[in-house]
């Protein structure tokens, strides 16, 4: 594995339809995009030609304009739509007001994580779950059948797109008026954008202010690449003056800020308790849903290990493309990084990592192995990292 890890050979994705591209993909290709991965069957850029670090910097000075459509949404509507969407997470939605966002963990009926997703109420009858990357929309279908409940579940035409960075707010000002400042962390609004209506938010896969526009295609009006490209040419322009680039979720900023990864930080195998998530449903046991039962167990019997943060020496360490393993000072095998990077804020490696309970201790000594055969002295830490 270590000689393919250190492969001078530079591999392709073969590109195809069930790749999915965006509605700003060709304007993304036009910017420079070096390097793509795959979510929800979509393209995500994830370089631009300079290095992360330098993208680094520039997200927390400017403002960035990143093509997230993979957020797929999974839109529920219907007289059952509140029901089924309660029936997928632990979290309770009996206070959630329309215009609210919820981050909410989703479990299998094992209480297994299958997806962290965005929530959106739209109404009282209208939900939009804005996912990670696994398959909820045949999840959902699945459970709508299965309970004949009266629901109506599609993907609909929208493609996000975020604006993130501190001068975000600013450049959203200038092209959706002033009222746009008002909007608060997880509330969402609609607002007008060459004569339709859209909803933005303020939120974002990052650890800057930020907003992110849920844009709407209405085939009535206009193509799909065609409003795509306009509604990025229309930002761009306006973000001129506020030293705007193209950008993607960045690596060091999202580990710095604890953000999980679905499929990378935590999978099916891992349970909301070891993900931290339990204190998005501290004291409700009131409604009902999936994996109720194996979360209560899990709740008394307690779980074996943790999602952490790790600071870890040595020079910038290499891609965590396989996860690191991590080692007690006695040599004993209690964890790995699954994201881990080099921080120039921290002036450390720093990592996100799954680590055995009785060493979870922030300030705990390990050792992390690295694919470049060192062995790195390293500090278990909480989340978010601090300066
Ligand atoms: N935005 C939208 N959809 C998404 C993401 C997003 N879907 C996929 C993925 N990202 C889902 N995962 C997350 C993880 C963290 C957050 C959002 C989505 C997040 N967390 C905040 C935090 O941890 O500080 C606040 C959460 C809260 O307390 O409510 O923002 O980025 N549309």
């Amino acid at each position: 594995m270590a000689s393919l890890i250190h492969s001078k050979i530079k591999t392709k994705l073969n590109m195809s339809r069930r790749i999915r591209r965006t509605p700003y993909t060709k304007r993304v290709e036009e910017c420079g995009v070096t390097d793509f991965t795959v979510v929800n069957h979509m393209l995500l850029p994830k370089g631009f030609q300079k290095s992360v670090e330098d993208d680094y910097w520039h997200l927390n000075e400017y403002v960035q304009l990143w093509d997230v459509s993979c957020q797929r949404q999974v839109q529920i509507s219907g007289p059952d739509a509140s029901l089924l969407v309660q029936k997928m997470t632990p979290r309770s939605l009996k206070n959630m007001e329309t215009g609210k966002c919820f981050y909410i963990p989703m479990i299998d009926e094992n209480a297994g994580m299958i997806n962290d997703p965005v929530l959106l109420k739209l109404d009282d009858d209208m939900f939009w779950i804005s996912i990670a990357d696994s398959d909820i929309l045949l999840w959902a279908k699945g459970i709508a059948v299965g309970l004949n409940l009266n629901v109506n579940i599609k993907e609909p035409d929208v493609y996000p797109l975020a604006v993130q960075g501190p001068k975000a707010e600013d450049l959203m000002a200038s092209i959706f008026g002033e009222d746009i400042r008002k909007l608060k962390f997880f509330n969402f609004k609609v607002f007008d954008f060459l004569g339709t209506k859209q909803i933005i938010a303020r939120s974002g896969y990052s650890n800057q202010d930020g907003f992110e526009i849920y844009f709407k295609c209405f085939e009535e009006y206009f193509d799909k690449n065609e409003m795509g490209e306009k509604i990025w040419d229309i930002i761009w322009k306006a973000g001129k003056e506020f030293n705007i680039a193209p950008g993607c979720p960045n690596l060091i900023d999202r580990i710095e800020a604890g953000l999980l990864s679905y499929g990378n930080d935590f999978t099916k195998d891992n349970n909301p308790l070891e993900c931290n998530l339990e204190k998005y449903f501290k004291n409700e046991s009131e409604h009902d849903y999936i994996g109720k039962k194996a979360l209560k167990k899990i709740k008394i019997n307690g779980v074996q290990q943790r999602l952490k943060g790790i600071m870890f020496e040595g020079n910038n360490c290499p891609p965590c493309s396989i996860p690191f393993p991590v080692y007690s000072k006695n040599k004993k095998i209690i964890g790995k990084v699954t994201s881990g990077i080099y921080s120039p804020k921290l002036k450390k490696n720093i990592g996100l990592s799954m680590i055995l309970n009785e060493f979870c201790e922030t300030g705990t000594e390990v050792i992390v192995h690295t694919p470049d055969s060192k062995l790195r002295e390293g500090i278990v830490s909480s989340l978010p990292f601090k300066k």
